[in-house]
Order: C-alpha cells, then structure tokens, then sequence
C-alpha cells in the first residue's frame, strides 16, 4: 500500500436524503483524485450516495459492517453487499461501536477480516479514554487494540483512524503534540513487523476535527487525513477541511 490522504465524513445518525443529495454534488464538484473525499451515511442512504458518487472522485463508505458474509443475521449488512453497491471502505471499531453495542477488539478484528475479504478497505478505530489519557496509559491500550488486528495476515491493507475518546464530539481536538505522537507510536507498531509497510499505511485522526484546526492537524508528519463527525454535516465545512488536506 502506499499512504493516501483523505478526508473521511462520518455522518453518525445524522441526515436525511436531502442531505445526500445536496451533500454529495458538493463534494464531487471539488474532490481531487489525488485525496480521497469519503462520505459515510447512515446505512439506509449508502444506495443513495454510492449512486449518486458514481463517476466522481467522492467515496461512498459505511459506519458498519458484519463480522461475517451472509447468514440468518437479521438487521446486519456484510462487506460484500457494501462492494455490491460500490463503496469502497467501512468504518469498524469506532468508539461509539465499542461502547454503545459492546464490540470487542476480537469482533472488531473479525469485520475487518470480512472487509478484507470482500475487497471493502477497513477504517479501523483507534484510541484511549480520558482516564486512560491522564493516567499515561495510552500507548498500553494502542497496543493492546492494535495487536488483533496484526494478527490479520492482510494488516498491510487497513487504514487506522486514531480517535483518543475524550476529543470526540467535544469541540476541542486533541493537541497537536498528542496527535503526533500517538500516530508515531501506531506507524511504529505496523513497522516493527514490516519498516516499509508501517511507514506507508495510511493513519487517520478524528476527534472534533473542523474547519479551524484541519490545516495545523494535516501538517503532522504522520497523519494522512481525518475522519470528521459533526463538522462533515455542513459541506461547506466539509469542503474547508478536504482543501486544507
Ligand atoms: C469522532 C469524529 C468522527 P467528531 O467520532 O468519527 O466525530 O468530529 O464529531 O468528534
């Protein structure tokens, strides 16, 4: 793999088909090949927007996916389906997954292995809690997240999205500094098993990304783009936070 920059709209439960359909021409109107621009919506709108991003250079991708490919899984969509449609990534693991819907970093392995297999790029979440944070824990809870998904034998191809919990849905990213080093830490998790491999994933951060602070958070050595919640609502947010990356 080689490092791609993006910029990542996770739309949460949040939208309307309004929004995809005013959101999407928006966003293809200025999306460059050499950035990926993804838009992640709820999932009933995933047809909509993998549609209406057909030839463009906007990205459609899921919040979600399941840990298996068909079966009698009622309320669950696989990573084949998402292919089917056209999306090319889901998001796995967000913290919102791991803590509303008890995903485990088992679970969390298994989607991506399913993504994986489909074709689908997995954007697998990262990232400690405040407490975890104050108490110098993080890169304990990084490696402990990160070593299931390096048992995969396909690591090479995920895209990681560090999203410390205390900045998200805040307002207030986390500091430059902070970002940066975790990131360091991630890429070099990846590059002890394999230097060039670690050094050429893509890492992703989120936690209140915006408009104001895109530019500072792009300019990091090791990060390639961002995964946008709140902010990704507004395309004109949006679109400040794809040209500043
Ligand atoms: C973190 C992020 C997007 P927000 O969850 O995944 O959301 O930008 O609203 O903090």
């Amino acid at each position: 793999p080689t490092r791609v920059r993006m910029v990542v709209g996770n739309w949460k439960m949040h939208g309307s088909l309004a929004l995809c359909r005013e959101m999407v021409p928006a966003m293809a109107s200025i999306a460059q090949p050499d950035t990926a621009l993804v838009l992640c919506p709820p999932a009933p709108y995933l047809g909509e927007v993998a549609r209406l991003a057909a030839n463009t250079d906007v990205q459609c991708c899921a919040q979600n996916v399941a840990d298996a490919h068909s079966g009698a899984l009622t309320g669950e969509w696989s990573a084949g389906m998402l292919a089917d449609l056209g999306c090319r990534y889901a998001i796995v693991g967000h913290s919102e997954r791991r803590r509303h819907y008890h995903e485990t970093d088992h679970m969390i392995a298994a989607k991506a292995q399913a993504c994986l297999e489909a074709g689908i790029t997995p954007i697998v979440c990262v990232g400690e809690s405040w407490v975890q944070h104050q108490t110098g824990q993080t890169e304990v809870v990084l490696q402990h997240q990160l070593g299931t998904l390096l048992a995969l034998p396909d690591w090479r191809r995920l895209i990681i999205a560090y999203e410390p919990v205390w900045a998200i849905g805040t307002g207030v990213a986390a500091q430059p500094d902070t970002v940066e080093a975790a990131h360091r830490y991630i890429r070099g998790r990846f590059a002890t098993r394999d230097p060039i491999a670690g050094n050429s994933m893509t890492v992703l951060y989120g936690g209140s990304v915006n408009a104001e602070n895109a530019m500072q958070l792009f300019a990091l050595p090791d990060v390639d783009g961002a995964l946008v919640g709140s902010a990704s609502l507004q395309s004109d947010a949006l679109m400040q936070i794809y040209t500043a990356a």
